[in-house]
């Protein structure tokens, strides 16, 4: 039985043996020469479709199809970031089977600081045939590759197996926190640069490739979110229909004489320690045809592992190639001519050209992979190469390079060698998980208070019905349950024609409401500047009745005094159906002279000003009013208002005798709760958080409007911003790189939240808009930033989900129902554009008022609609009081 060599193959004895026919004549031993070499001839369609087949595997292994068993393995490395050049600390790494039968012990240091490397300390063990054929004592060994074998190992935890030796040596007390593949190794030592490193290739004894897939994408893994690094194992493709045609005779017979024949097939035709042998095993047939080496040939020569990948690299060098040829075949007992050497080196450019090019074919599948789980049209990305063949091979890195852009022309792609791989990687493989640890610690952190337990909901739910119950008494109370006199939703039996103005929404809009059977609207959005709502209250009702006129006219209605309808959504303490009194503005509105003012009479005022108009304003209705009986109108059982838009409230039906200060005991009132302003009475202390604070703080009406600052779009924004600016003080988020662009008030709108939740799963939005912002970010960042939004929007929505829980409760009570069944008429933006809002708050809702089933009904026509019909009710019951 043949002895194995330090590489791993078979070997016999040492004397020159010749063949005993005559040698070929030139044309045939040229011949013979060209169908050998042609046999390592790779076309362009081959790689191809090398290149299709491989990636087809991949998709496959990624999605955990079983049968057909995939050509590849895909295994998840659990690294779910590469380094930000932040990382720092002391690392012990061991290294074992990079390069072949040998282990090394580093001791690595990393600084944190970008581009101040300290050079690892490190020492080089043989590990002896013994033992890597011996006896050996999470992550499961699969099978063994590159020379070892040795036993009780396969199939075991060999982190586990390493615990169990440092205990047995007793000596030490080292704890083990990751092992790597040296290809993970490889990327994560690559230093962080322009492009992100998210590949890692190493050709060594073996080869082998892993690259930063989408979590969602792997299907062993639950996990839905960020990244994780996939260890490819393509070593082991063996797609005949790809691999077939490129096999050569002399790959049969290399695999035939292996120590796992028919196993790591692709690896065979790359990995160095297949390269020498290939090269060998046609040196030693070009031998016998008698066409090298005058048809002689020797022990060595015919004994296995004989030629190192050392001796091809050295071989191929365009200066010494030839000189080291001559050294080589001598010390294996041969005695080449010139034309020899020139041969023997056209035989190993033919077996490394065909390496590279494979090993390109990979590549390519492996990048149009990421292109894939990306879904990017190109691809930039740095390629971090390791390992021998790589690094000695003078030719190998080039042909690889010219190849993968050949194959993949669409991706640019940058191969970074890696420094030291092993060492410096594995150690930032443990920094990196230990950063991301201390990172998710520190958001966990932050965003605690944002977390709002079921005790935390009920308590605001109570608070707020003991406010309701004070306000509705007339009692100084954070809600002022303002009443609307509107005591009747629709009954159908409206008609006419009517104006609607409706404004303190994102748009001002002027409607033409046409009530029939059904309801028609012709409406046009006008817009307010920022100077006018800031300006003087004149200002402001002129620019109003301006663009009443512009409608007007449009509309053909010029000079028609038709009965209107006014949303004004803000807090309003209303004498009347016709007559409110401003009692702050909110929202960013400041115009002056309107607060204590009644606002109909300042718009008739601005009417009068303008000549020649005339309208006759019926009604004032705030929106969450408005929308209840726009809603109302296609549903009698609405009874409750809800916006949450640019702020946020809500109205119900209340009993009318638990309304003070309004005549009456019988029948029911629409009472205005100006919700908004819950807490700031500071009975809400208790879950005002620091980003809260600063918001408040920082806005026009500092201790005002509590509540809508913590549930609406005007605010939520903000909120997201001041954390993001504190995680990155904290060194959490951007590598702790203060932004200017994200020190700008109002720069992360409260859209993004919905942008970015809408699409929690790929985190395109949150790349998109966060390079829009000019951040340069990660993709934990954007992992980050999603958590961010979604604690955010979730605590927005939770409590608002409490304050509709309160108001159902509060009806239930009314009416001493056991159960009740009502709708809510809901509209505004935040609430109608965020992926989950909703939702949370209807779950939120049956959570804390189980015994009401409650109907939320977003409002299509706005509470224009809205406004006209409580018009449309005021004018009939007018008519009625007439007749
Ligand atoms: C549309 C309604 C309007 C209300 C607005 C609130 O017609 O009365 O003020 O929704 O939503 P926002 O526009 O503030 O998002
Ligand atoms: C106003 C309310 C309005 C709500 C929704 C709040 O800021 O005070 O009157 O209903 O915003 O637009």
């Amino acid at each position: 039985m043949d002895s194995i060599g330090s590489s791993g193959l078979r070997q016999g004895e040492e004397t020159l043996s010749c063949s005993e026919e005559g040698l070929p004549g030139p044309s045939d031993s040229s011949e013979l020469v060209q169908e050998c070499l042609q046999q390592f001839k790779v076309t362009r369609a081959q790689l191809q479709q090398i290149q299709a087949s491989l990636l087809g595997s991949m998709e496959q292994a990624l999605r955990g199809q079983a049968s057909p068993a995939p050509a590849v393995r895909m295994l998840p490395t659990y690294v779910g970031s590469t380094p930000h050049g932040t990382e720092q600390g002391d690392f012990v790494v061991l290294e074992l089977g990079a390069t072949g039968a040998s282990l090394r012990v580093l001791w690595v240091t990393l600084t944190g600081i970008e581009g101040h490397r300290v050079e690892p300390r490190s020492q080089e063990f043989v590990i002896p045939q013994e033992v890597m054929l011996g006896a050996g004592q999470q992550s499961t060994l699969i099978s063994w590759t590159k020379g070892f074998r040795c036993s009780g190992v396969e199939g075991q935890d060999v982190v586990q197996l390493l615990r169990d030796a440092i205990r047995r040596q007793g000596a030490y007390n080292i704890d083990v926190v990751a092992v790597v593949n040296d290809t993970v190794g490889t990327m994560m030592g690559c230093e962080p640069g322009v492009r992100p490193c998210e590949v890692g290739l190493v050709v060594d004894t073996g080869t082998n490739a892993c690259y930063m897939e989408e979590a969602r994408h792997v299907a062993v893994l639950d996990e839905d979110r960020g990244r994780v690094c996939v260890s490819v194992e393509w070593g082991s493709f063996s797609d005949d229909g790809a691999l077939g045609p490129v096999l050569t005779t002399f790959d049969h017979t290399l695999d035939h004489e292996s120590l796992n024949p028919g196993a790591q097939r692709f690896e065979k035709m790359i990995g160095g320690l297949y390269l020498g042998e290939l090269v060998r095993l046609v040196l030693a047939h070009l031998a016998r045809c008698g066409v090298l080496f005058g048809g002689c040939t020797s022990p060595a020569l015919l004994s296995q592992g004989s030629i190192l990948l050392e001796h091809v690299a050295e071989m191929e060098d365009p200066s010494t190639g030839a000189a080291r040829v001559h050294a080589i075949l001598q010390d294996l007992g041969l005695s080449p001519g010139a034309s020899d050497v020139e041969l023997v080196q056209h035989v190993c450019a033919a077996v490394c050209t065909r390496a590279a090019q494979l090993c390109a074919a990979a590549l390519a599948a492996v990048l149009s992979c990421l292109q894939h789980s990306r879904e990017q049209q190109t691809l930039q990305v740095a390629v971090a190469t390791g390992g021998r063949v790589c690094e000695r091979h003078p030719r190998f890195c080039s042909v690889l390079q010219g190849t993968v852009m050949l194959l993949a022309p669409e991706c640019d792609v940058s191969l970074i060698p890696s420094v030291d791989g092993g060492g410096r990687g594995v150690a930032m493989v443990t920094a990196v998980a230990a950063r991301l640890a201390a990172h998710r610690r520190l958001l966990e952190e932050t965003l605690a208070p944002f977390r709002l337990n079921h005790d935390q909901l009920a308590a605001v739910q109570a608070q707020m019905r003991k406010a309701m119950a004070k306000g509705l008494r007339g009692e100084a109370s954070s809600l002022r349950m303002l009443p609307t006199f509107v005591r009747a939703t629709p009954d159908g039996s409206e008609r006419g024609d009517f104006l609607a103005l409706d404004l303190g929404g994102t748009n001002f809009r002027v409607l033409l409401v046409r009530v029939t059977t059904g309801v028609q609207i012709t409406s046009e959005i006008y817009s307010i500047p920022e100077t006018v709502a800031q300006g003087s209250g004149q200002q402001l009702f002129d620019h109003i009745v301006d663009c009443i006129v512009d409608f007007q006219q449009k509309q053909g209605l010029s000079g028609q005094s038709l009965p209107l309808g006014f949303t004004f959504s803000f807090p309003c303490r209303q004498l009347g159906l016709d007559q409110g009194i401003l009692l702050n503005w909110t929202k960013g509105f400041k115009a002056s002279d309107c607060e204590g003012q009644d606002v109909v009479s300042l718009l008739r005022e601005a009417i009068t000003r303008r000549q020649a108009v005339e309208l006759n304003v019926v009604a004032i209705v705030n929106d969450t009013v408005g929308t209840m009986m726009s809603c109302g109108y296609e549903d009698p059982r609405c009874e409750i208002g809800l916006i949450v838009g640019t702020g946020t409230n809500a109205c119900y039906m209340e009993e009318l005798r638990n309304v003070a200060g309004v005549p009456g005991d019988s029948g029911r009132m629409c009472i205005n709760m100006e919700w908004g302003a819950f807490g700031d009475d500071g009975s809400l202390a208790m879950l005002s958080t620091r980003f809260d604070a600063s918001v408040d703080q920082a806005s026009i009406n500092p201790g005002k409007q509590r509540f809508e600052k913590m549930i609406s779009g005007m605010y939520l924004g903000e909120i997201v911003r001041h954390i993001l600016l504190h995680l990155t003080s904290l060194g959490v988020l951007f590598r702790g790189q203060q932004i200017q662009r994200l020190q700008t008030r109002d720069i992360f709108k409260t859209k993004f939240l919905s942008e970015i939740e809408s699409d929690s799963l790929a985190l395109r939005q949150v790349r998109a808009i966060l390079e829009d912002l000019g951040l340069p970010l990660t993709s934990d960042d954007a992992l980050m930033v999603l958590e961010v939004c979604q604690a955010v929007s979730q605590r927005a929505a939770q409590l608002c989900g409490a304050g509709v829980a309160a108001v159902v409760e509060k009806i239930r009570e009314n009416r001493g129902l056991e159960e009740l069944a009502v709708s809510v008429g809901v509209d505004g933006t935040l609430y109608k554009l965020h992926p989950r809002f909703s939702s949370l708050v209807a779950a939120t809702v049956r959570e804390l008022a189980p015994r009401c089933v409650v109907t939320f009904l977003q409002s299509e026509d706005g509470s224009g609609k809205g406004a006209a019909l409580v018009t449309a009710v005021a004018c009939r019951l007018a008519q009625l009081t007439r007749v």
